[in-house]
Order: structure tokens, then sequence, then C-alpha cells
């Protein structure tokens, strides 16, 4: 038996609209630590988006490398695979790959060879021991490809193809390594890429434009492959009958991804074969709130629902939720966030930006083709009337004459100054 633990996208430094992540992930590496002490699984598998940035802040190096140091000193027959997502930098996370493998750590940035010209097949492939003492699986650890990472192929979109060809080699080899070595062994891979017909959820995936596709076909992954762990969309999902899947980020990256639980997935393989699934719910350690909780509200009944939160206990602010305020706007407010703040003054809550929507601007949302407005005629628009038009389209009113007064005294400061 072989048992694996998967986890993807943690995303580690993230900066939550100008607020440290830390607390929350240090928290989350706390939890896996007690529940890799509890499941002891033989292999961790991190399938991409370790940090959130090409240039992690120190501190988030620092849990990522005394994570591993702890699961090595917890359970030194662990096995630890992680490779490079998109928001990673591939050849700076492989950097102490040497130094990691000491410890039988395997971390890949990058598919290429040294001199970076073609796949290197040999050390995408790490094989895993189980209970048996044996090797009972083979994963393929394929780190996010970029164009230049794929075999060149003549194709209307090289990177689409390149990727099918990278898996289609990878999956080739690893069947080699099986046949030769491990006949038994489960073929397992690790990818980081957007499938087609995944589900997005937010902003914080950032969107993978593969060649003119934005996604992969579930055809790049063999049926011989007993598991595909995947990286990269944030939501948990799954693919024919669990056989692909995204384990989702430990913690909600954006307010969009609130709305759920997030998990790391156990999973359990015998006689080569994918036998058991288990989910295990991550503690939400930080709240994010929404004010309204749904939808968009006029100020002054949002006002009226921060009172509420001044019943909060207070908090150190590592500690405090996080607030997403959305405003139903009547016309533009200048004093909006102030008498947000305002409002907000004794409340131990973080405060996100403030979004604002007109009731245009909503129905249009709602709406999937939005009317375009007919082209304009440059010679006869005037800023005045662009103002006008655009007030008109976003607040179905005339814009006051105070604003159309302040256009002109600026136009007329603008001319003066030339
Ligand atoms: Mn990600």
């Amino acid at each position: 038996m072989l048992k694996i633990l998967h986890t993807a996208d943690w995303h580690l430094g993230q900066s939550f609209h100008g607020f440290s992540r830390e607390t929350e992930h240090a928290a989350f590496l706390d939890w896996l630590l007690q529940q890799l002490q509890q499941h002891r699984p033989h292999a961790l598998l991190l399938a991409g988006d370790v940090f959130d940035t090409i240039h992690p802040p120190a501190t988030a190096q620092k849990l990522f490398y005394s994570f591993l140091a702890r699961a090595r000193a917890q359970q030194p027959d662990l096995q630890l695979v992680v490779t490079a997502g998109n928001h990673d930098a591939g050849s700076r996370l492989e950097a102490p790959a040497r130094l990691l493998e000491t410890f039988d750590i395997r971390i890949l940035g990058t598919p290429l060879n040294a001199d970076g010209t073609e796949l290197d097949l040999a050390r995408l492939l790490v094989p895993l021991t189980g209970d048996s003492g044996r090797t009972e699986g083979i994963v393929i650890a394929m780190p996010f490809l970029r164009p230049a990472d794929v075999p060149p192929v003549v194709a209307d979109d090289p990177w689409l193809a390149g990727i099918r060809e990278a898996w289609h080699q990878a999956t080739a080899a690893a069947r080699q390594m099986k046949d030769s070595t491990a006949p038994q062994a489960a073929l397992i891979a690790i990818g980081h890429c957007h499938l087609l017909g995944g589900q997005e959820t937010s902003e914080s995936e950032r969107r993978l434009i593969v060649g003119h596709a934005e996604a992969i076909g579930l055809d790049t992954f063999p049926a011989d492959l007993a598991y595909v762990a995947l990286g990269h969309l944030h939501r948990a999902q799954s693919f024919e009958q669990g056989r692909i899947r995204y384990s989702g980020s430990p913690i909600p990256l954006s307010f969009t991804e609130s709305g759920y639980q997030h998990q790391v997935l156990l999973l359990e393989f015998s006689e080569g074969q994918l036998q058991s699934t288990q989910s295990l719910t991550v503690p939400r350690t930080i709240p994010l709130l929404t004010v309204p909780e749904r939808g968009f509200a006029p100020l002054p009944q949002v006002l009226q629902q921060l009172e509420s939160l001044r019943n909060l206990p207070a908090l150190p602010i590592e500690l405090q939720p996080f607030l997403r305020i959305n405003v139903l706007a009547t016309g533009p407010d200048p004093t909006r966030r102030q008498q947000i703040e305002q409002a907000l003054q004794h409340c131990s809550v973080r405060l996100c930006p403030i979004q604002a929507q007109t009731a245009v601007e909503q129905q249009s949302a709602d709406s999937p083709e939005p009317d375009r407005p007919a082209t304009a005629d440059l010679s006869v628009l005037t800023p005045a009337s662009v103002l006008t038009r655009e007030y008109q389209r976003l607040y179905a009113a005339d814009p006051p004459a105070e604003l159309l007064q302040a256009l002109q005294e600026i136009l007329q400061q603008e001319e003066l100054s030339v």
C-alpha cells in the first residue's frame, strides 16, 4: 500500500490587499504537520505555486524551509516532491535542489536539462517507496510548462501541442521505468495547468492562455495514469471519477474563494490502482467578511450594518478578520471611504478595498452582452459631452451642475498653463 498527500497553491508570501497572510500560512503548516503525524503518508506532493511571487519575502521562504525541516524531523522516511507553478520562479525554486536531495526532498522548477535544450525525463521521474519497502509509485513531477520548456512541435498552437508532447514523452518514460523496475507501481502525475472544463474561481489564479486556448484537454493524461495531482485552479474539483483532481488551495486567496471549505487530499494506492480518496478540511484561521453579505447596498445601509462589527473582540492586527464592502453607488461620492473608515474606527477588522457599483454596472455585469455605445464622431465630442455621457451611462441621470462647473474650471486652468 502507498499513501500520499496531495496539496497545491500555497501562495506563501501573498499580500492580500496590502495585508500579510503569514499567520494563516503558519497555522496551515502547523495543521499539516499534525495531519502528517496522524495519517503517516509515504509521500507529500505539492503541485505548484509554492510562493505567490517570483521574489517571495524572506518570511515566506523561512516558512517553507522550516516546514520541510520539521516534516523531515518528524517523519524521516517521508518523501517530499515539490514542483513549480506559474507564480513561482522555477529556477529560483530549484536553486537549492541538490542540497534538498540529500534530505530526500525532490524539487523541480524547470523540466529541462542543465543546458536548457530538452526535457530531462530521468529527473522528472520520482519512484516512491510504499509499505512493502519497494517502489509502489512512480511520479511524473512536471513543473508548470512555459512556452520555452516544451519540445518543438510544428502545429497551429506550438505551446499547446508542445505541452501534450511533453506529457506524452514523460508518460512513455514512466511506463518504461515501471515495466523494467516496478511492474506493480501506480503511475502518478503532478501537473500545474488549466484543464478544459475546469472551474475558475478568481483573479488570484492568474489566467493561463496557452497559445489560442485557455486550457488543455483531459486526454493529455492517458488512462494508465492511476492519479493526476493538479495545481492551478484554487477550488477543489475532480474529473473522471476522481482520477484527475485539483486539491485546491489551503486558504482562500481572494474573496471569491471564501464561500467554500479548503482541503488537502489523502490518497491510497495498492496494486498500482487508486483505492481511496479522503478530503481533509483545513480549518479557517481568519474570517473573510463581506458587508452586505450578498450583493451591493446603499452607503447608509452599509454604515448601519458596520455597527454590528463593533462587537467583535479586540485582536492584534494579524488576527483581525478581513472585510470587503460592496456599496451600491447612486452618484460619485468622494467622502465614501472616509465615512466607512470612521464607522470602523473602533472595529477589530482589516479593511480591504471598497467596491462601488452603480445599478447600471450591476445590470451590465449580469447580462453577458453589454450594449456597446455607438461609435462617436470625435469632431463633435467635447470634454463636457464625454462627462455627461459617461455620467448618464453610470447613474442614469444628468451630472449635477457643480460637477460640470468644476470640469470647466480645470479646463480653463489647463489652457492658462499651456
Ligand atoms: Mn495558484
